[in-house]
């Protein structure tokens, strides 16, 4: 109005805000001349107040517009204790320590008060947690979906034979300060009944079972920023206390039973690693929480207002292995039945919205459901033998996927049965790896190594008829905020001044550990990184004393093996060493026995309770520990523990002090391990095979300061087929190792009796190849022993170590994941 000069305002601002080059120019004002120009397709120079109106408010808009979401669903989160974890995360650690101080409390003692939250079983359960730590620091927006179970993980005790003993884990006992009950957030899920078809086209689903989802919230905080994700929780609760049909017939105690019933969905972790036991209740608790949350996922979907066309515009869904498979053809039933979205589009949703990691190449672990139990819990998706065009059900997808096979390999049955999704037998089985690579945009594993052997064996029919770019890899990453500065607070310091930065920024952006390089030499670096891994130790040394009354050599070599008790991590490997070990040094005169590097070994990990070998690994160690401890001729050299009940609160104290930690499964076994990253990332020094992540890690710090040994993976399949057809007895194919297990097998460590069946499992076909690999196991310890002797070449090489972490960082692994998969970028709070 009356405005003489043309443009208005800043003729500067205007030039280089359509050109967007000058940092100077705000982003506001930038993204106002954007939408001037675009959006408006109009110029400065004729630009009225109605048209800077519009293009103001279409700014504006940019910031209300919905972001995209993604869902972690995973059956376990092992996430440890919080309360330190959110001190460190708000940075308010000081300022409460002195808080409580004045109030006569010590933090550190109420930081010890807190239970374990162990929702999980091991390396997938706790890289869901790190996943969450990783998201919120980094502003991402992810949400947790998990259940809330009444039991987590067992406790495990030692009985007096030194057999493990299991024990429930009623985490919920006292009150729980870190979730929200959100009584306003439930859902229904029905199990069992019939479904009818209404016109032939929609089914309706009635009768069986009706329980009730209800959610709990858990806040996970990022670091140094205000934003918190959520970790969303089911608990499943009887639907109206009692049945209230049986009920009313008169059947008080069938109403009972089934509120019972209800409440028994969620009451516990199955403590199965690694296998699958075909439980009925399980494959309910797997129905249950993708119902459940695809449920809630949609309902917050639909606040959006959006066509259901562009629902993976606004949703991924990452499947942490194949126990949420069934949010596959649950989405598939609701889409079809309940929003009316025709078969192909729904499947076009459903690819577009999912994506599926695997966590083992394991053929115990993959999963599958008897057809029977699947049509007998969810009658809606297993109706899959009722083919009508106009008339599909969700199982149908089986035959579709096979008729598109069958066109791209015309006759090649083999070819069929491999990929279909049932697996003939009786009964029927339905493979669910196969379901959630068809249901899935892409599929990833955990580390190269694996991520090679998924495309070579379980996927690799897949991967020829869908082509290589669905299959990807990201290996592993931990949160250096717990692995690190909550674990590790002094090295955390040190680092700090070393690199002359704020803790926070190395915190966010591990890569620059790397400048700790530059620093190597330095003595006086040298001397204090020592002394932090002294205090480290003591430490472990401390926890040792007062919970199992042993005194300890700090002055001896700590060597470490924590994890969850199975025969490919081959802890049986690192028994017969520490015997052999053993053997060796009572052979010796007094005058050798004063060459020898003493040292300490240190063991803790679960075993499956009905994993019968991994329970009698753990009572061979525990008896061997007895007799040798005890040895006064060898005590001071070499002694030995196994720590009970391994937990996230146990890691964080047996971590830092490690100076060797062992990472040895066959060759091919482990898809990626999460530790072997913690260790080294605290400077603790790896021995182990050339698997997993172990690969990678040696691939940064440099094969100089890790000590490899073993077989390869290529070789595996050839050994195991020699071991089969040609066995060589043990006392030829390996006579050291067949030394120790006579000596075992003698009795010198309790009845030799009760170990004879672990004993054959290497005697006999050796399937994970102890015989093969012993020897160079042997002399691998013997360089690890070598290169102690040279402490300040040691600590060196823990230097190294540290330095080269950056890529193990969780951070690192979610962005992947972000750009990879799921298309979404970091909502920055103001
Ligand atoms: C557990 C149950 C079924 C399938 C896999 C697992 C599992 O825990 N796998 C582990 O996942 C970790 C995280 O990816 C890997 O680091 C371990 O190597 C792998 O064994």
């Amino acid at each position: 109005k009356g405005q003489e000069k043309w443009p208005r305002g800043d003729e500067k601002v205007w030039k280089d805000g359509l050109r967007g080059v000058d940092k100077d120019v705000p982003e506001i004002t930038k993204s106002v001349v954007h939408h001037v120009q675009t959006s408006l397709a109009r110029q400065a120079y004729n630009l009225d107040e109605a048209g800077a109106y519009q293009a103001t408010a279409l700014s504006v808009r940019d910031n209300l517009l919905p972001t995209k979401r993604a869902y972690y669903l995973s059956l376990e989160f092992l996430m440890g204790r919080t309360l330190d974890n959110a001190l460190l995360n708000l940075g308010l650690k000081n300022k409460y320590s002195d808080g409580t101080t004045k109030l006569g409390f010590n933090l550190e003692d109420l930081l010890e008060q807190e239970r374990d939250a162990a929702l999980g079983n091991g390396g997938l359960g706790r890289l869901a947690a790190c996943y969450l730590d990783s998201s919120a620091s980094q502003e991402l927006p992810v949400w947790g979906y998990g259940l809330r179970y009444q039991y987590g993980i067992f406790q495990q005790l030692i009985g007096p034979d030194g057999s493990q003993l299991e024990a429930p884990d009623p985490w919920l006992q006292h009150d729980n300060p870190w979730e929200l009950p959100r009584a306003d957030v439930t859902y229904d899920v029905r199990f069992y009944g019939h479904s009818e078809r209404i016109d032939g086209m929609k089914a309706v689903w009635s009768g069986g079972q009706e329980v009730l989802a209800m959610a709990y919230d858990v806040m996970i905080p990022g670091y140094a920023t205000k934003n918190t994700n959520n970790l969303r929780l089911w608990e499943s609760k009887p639907k109206r206390g009692f049945d209230l049909n049986s009920f009313n017939a008169g059947d008080y105690e069938r109403a009972v039973e089934s509120s019972n019933s209800a409440a028994a969905i969620t009451s516990v972790l199955y403590p199965n690693d690694h296998t699958t036991f075909g439980k009925e209740l399980r494959l309910k608790q797997q129905y249950f929480w993708t119902a459940a949350s695809l449920n809630d996922i949609l309902r917050r979907f639909k606040n959006l207002d959006k066509p259901i066309s562009e629902f993976p515009e606004y949703v991924s869904i990452q499947l942490n292995d194949t126990h949420p498979t069934l949010a596959i053809p649950e989405l598939m039933r609701i889409l079809v039945d309940e929003e009316d979205v025709k078969w192909d589009a729904a499947w076009d949703i459903i690819t577009r919205t999912f994506f599926f990691t695997n966590h083992t190449v394991l053929p115990e672990a993959l999963e599958k459901w008897p057809v029977p139990l699947m049509q007998h819990l969810m009658r809606e998706h297993s109706d899959f033998k009722s083919m009508h065009a106009g008339n599909l059900t969700a199982f149908d997808v089986v035959s579709i996927f096979l008729q598109a096979v069958e066109k791209k390999f015309p006759g090649d049955r083999e070819r069929l049965a491999r990929m279909s999704l049932i697996e003939e037998g009786f009964p029927q089985n339905v493979r669910m790896a196969n379901l959630a690579c068809i249901g899935s945009r892409k599929v990833n594993g955990v580390a190269e190594l694996h991520s090679e052997l998924l495309k070579a064996t379980i996927m690799k029919d897949f991967v020829e008829f869908f082509g290589i770019s669905k299959f990807f890899n990201v290996t592993n990453g931990i949160t250096p905020r717990r692995w690190l500065d909550q674990c590790n607070p002094r090295l955390s310091q040190l680092i700090s001044e070393t690199l002359q930065l704020p803790k926070a920024t190395f915190l966010k952006e591990l890569s620059l550990l790397e400048g700790l390089l530059k620093h190597v030499d330095e003595p006086a670096l040298i001397k204090k990184w020592a002394a932090v891994k002294q205090s480290n130790k003591e430490r472990l040394a401390h926890y040792v004393e007062t919970t199992m009354g042993h005194k300890i050599n700090t002055q001896a070599m700590f060597d470490v093996q924590i994890k969850r008790l199975h025969e490919y991590k081959r802890q049986t490997l690192n028994i017969m060493g520490v015997i052999h070990r053993y053997l060796a040094i009572k052979a010796m005169t007094a005058e050798e026995r004063k060459k020898v590097n003493p040292k300490v070994v240190f063991f803790a990990g679960k075993a499956a309770p009905g994993y019968y070998i991994a329970k009698l690994t753990i009572r061979l160690i525990v008896n061997v520990a007895r007799i040798i401890n005890e040895d006064p001729e060898t005590k001071d050299l070499l002694s030995m523990f196994f720590l009970p009940d391994y937990s996230v609160s146990l890691a964080e104290i047996l971590i830092p002090a490690s100076d060797i930690s062992q990472h040895i499964s066959t060759a091919g076994t482990e898809a990626s391990g999460t530790s072997n990253m913690k260790f080294c990332l605290n400077g603790g020094l790896l021995l182990g095979t050339v698997d997993g992540a172990n690969i990678e890690i040696a691939e940064e710090v440099g094969e100089q300061n890790v000590f490899f040994f073993g077989h390869l993976t290529p070789a595996v399949e050839d050994l195991r087929y020699q071991h089969m057809y040609h066995p060589v007895p043990i006392e030829q194919k390996c006579p050291g190792l067949a030394k120790v297990i006579n000596e075992v097998a003698s009795g010198r460590f309790g009845d030799g009796g009760v170990y004879e069946p672990l004993l054959n499992t290497i005697r006999q076909n050796d399937y994970y190849l102890l015989t093969e690999d012993f020897d160079s196991y042997i002399q691998a310890l013997e360089l690890v022993d070598k290169a102690y002797q040279d402490r300040t070449g040691w600590i060196k090489k823990s230097i190294r170590t540290t330095a080269k972490m950056g890529k193990f960082s969780s951070d690192r692994a979610i962005q992947d994941y972000a750009q990879e998969c799921w298309n979404i970028e970091s909502n920055k709070l103001p």
